[in-house]
């Protein structure tokens, strides 16, 4: 048969997904913060690096050249150590990551934090429509091994907390697993 690459890690990669709003930024400095693993802000990424094609007024955010997204941040992913933060899930290779974490919220709690984020009344209904939908927890169910996909509550930073534990847990679970 066709032997597929397979690039072992020392250590795991991790992605946090999530309607924006829901706590993916925050979470991952502290998961960051509490297991070393290196923090990739993909929307960062894509602004720094110029990966899209513009930007999509109505909506006021980036058109996503998916392509050179994938082709910047596969050097970075191979060795393993990364969480990275990003509002879609399903454009990424499957054989990056280990575990995905995707984050809700409450209607009553995002709407206030999008609005507090100064989106615009279109900006705002789209993603509390996408997080109603569970739109990104379907396509990480599609996208990723059923096992490897992980909801998490993220309404309260006690809950915010307590998702950083459970994420430093499975760590140095994974670490210990994979002990050579
Ligand atoms: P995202 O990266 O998913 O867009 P964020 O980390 O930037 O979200 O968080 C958006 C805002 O909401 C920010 O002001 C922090 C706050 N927040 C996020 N998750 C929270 C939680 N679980 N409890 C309390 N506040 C939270």
């Amino acid at each position: 048969g066709v032997e597929v690459p397979h690039y072992p890690r020392d250590l795991p990669n991790i992605l946090i997904t999530g309607t924006p709003g829901t706590g993916k930024t925050t979470t991952s400095e502290m998961v960051a913060e509490a297991t070393g693993l290196a923090h990739i802000n993909v929307s960062e990424l894509v602004k720094i690096k110029s990966l899209h094609e513009g930007l999509d007024t109505e909506f006021d955010s980036y058109i996503l050249d998916e392509d050179k997204l994938i082709d910047e941040m596969e050097e970075m992913m191979k060795p393993g150590g990364k969480v990275v933060d990003f509002h879609t899930c399903e454009i990424f290779p499957e054989r990056w990551f280990d575990l995905v974490i995707v984050l809700r919220t409450d209607n009553g709690v995002l709407y206030p934090r999008l609005e507090a984020r100064g989106y615009n009344a279109k900006k705002i209904n789209e993603n509390m429509e996408c997080e109603i939908m569970q739109v990104v927890l379907e396509d990480a169910r599609e996208s990723y091994a059923e096992q490897i996909v992980i909801e998490l509550q993220s309404n309260s930073i006690d809950e915010m907390e307590e998702n950083v534990s459970r994420v430093k847990a499975w760590m140095d679970q994974w670490v210990a697993n994979n002990k050579k």
